[in-house]
């Protein structure tokens, strides 16, 4: 039986990781950080089934035990402050988080045990001010938010370690993925939550910043695939993992309050440009995962119009039994 510790096993990514792994058979542990009330609403469902160790980014020495006490084969490091716009509020804690504690994961695995897989959780954000398009795994970085920069530390010092000390150790450059148990705060989320809480009458409007950037917006279930590919190849290597089709704000919004029956959405929609401004912004964002499937074999599996049902559908559900 294999083991794997995956970081930022509450997160989106990290709960779909685990079930993912579970169902492969593997033993599961998570690290979880110290909260006075804990996080753990996406993997209620497999509460029993994974096991939870306490430690923390910010603490080398919590991240030598985990990966001690999990004996893992493979760590996926999913953790991170992975906000953009609250990366300009707290540019130095997202620095240590993003960027620096992708070196002090490294470094327990280099201490602990350098026979490990590892998988970084790089971002489309490393491209920011695109220079090509598509991007894909060769396009330079240019990254606009002190998120995008901590992501392109910890890129770099994925490669650095390959390079120094031989780690198997990976680099998968995901474009924005999505689902149901995305955060509330991230555009698609907020969006469908709105759209299934405004055709139910529990809410007037909704208020977006600009409806005219572009992403390429994928199935979070579908995303976790290529990581564990990621790390059963001969070779460690990088890959971009994307769609390859992008859409904006707006499709996203016509297209959610189309899945309630709503047609003449403009009416809820209010877009306060200056309040959501960020202070540099990427605006079209689109991937070439060619690589990826070739060599792994991934392909998306969910289209844009499903993920979109997908994610207004589960917050109806979750709308209508509240109270
Ligand atoms: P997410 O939902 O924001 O989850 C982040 C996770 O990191 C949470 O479990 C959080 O724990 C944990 N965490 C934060 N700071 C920590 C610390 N200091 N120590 C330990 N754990 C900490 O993110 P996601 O969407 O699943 O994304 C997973 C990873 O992929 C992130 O690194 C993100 O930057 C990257 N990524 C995401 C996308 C995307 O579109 N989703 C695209 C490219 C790259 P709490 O529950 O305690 O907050
Ligand atoms: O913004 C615009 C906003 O915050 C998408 C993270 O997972 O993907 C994610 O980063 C776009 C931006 O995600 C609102 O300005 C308009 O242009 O949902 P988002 P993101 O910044 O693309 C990358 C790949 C990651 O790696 C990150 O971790 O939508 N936008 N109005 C808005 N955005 C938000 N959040 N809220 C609005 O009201």
């Amino acid at each position: 039986m294999k083991s794997a510790l995956i970081t930022g096993i509450t997160g989106q990514d990290g709960s779909y990781l685990a079930e993912l792994l579970l169902s492969k058979n593997y033993k599961v542990y998570g690290l979880v950080r110290r909260l006075s009330t804990p996080n753990t609403g996406n993997i209620r469902h497999i509460y029993d089934k994974v096991e939870l160790i306490s430690g923390d980014l910010l603490d080398q020495g919590s991240l030598q035990d985990a990966i001690r006490i999990s004996e893992a084969d493979e760590v996926y490091n999913l953790a991170a402050q992975s906000f953009v716009k609250a990366s300009w509020e707290q540019p130095v804690l997202t620095g240590e988080f993003t960027a620096l504690g992708v070196t002090r994961m490294l470094e327990a695995i280099r201490i602990v045990n350098p026979k490990i897989r590892f998988y970084q959780a790089s971002s489309s954000e490393m491209f920011g001010k695109v220079t090509e398009t598509p991007q894909k795994e060769t396009t330079r970085f240019h990254p606009r938010s002190p998120y995008g920069v901590a992501k392109v530390y910890g890129h770099y010092i994925t490669l650095n370690y390959r390079e120094s000390y031989n780690l198997f150790a990976c680099s998968g450059i995901l474009f924005n993925h999505e689902s149901p148990r995305r955060g509330i705060e991230f555009v698609t989320r907020k969006i469908t939550h709105a759209v299934a809480r405004i055709s139910l009458g529990k809410q007037k409007n909704l208020e977006l910043g600009s409806l005219e950037p572009k992403r390429d917006w994928g199935f979070a279930g579908d995303y976790v695939e290529a990581m564990w590919l990621m790390l059963q190849q001969e070779k460690p290597d990088d890959y971009v993992i994307a769609t390859g089709e992008n859409h904006s704000v707006k499709e996203f919004v016509e297209l959610a309050f189309k899945t309630v029956g709503i047609d003449d959405w403009e009416k809820y929609v209010v877009s306060n440009k200056s309040k959501y401004m960020r202070p540099a912004e990427v605006d079209y964002l689109i991937g070439d995962a060619s690589k990826a499937e070739k060599v792994l074999g991934w392909k998306k599996k969910t289209s844009f119009k499903q993920l979109v049902e997908m994610m207004v559908r589960a917050d109806l559900e979750r709308e209508k039994s509240k109270k």
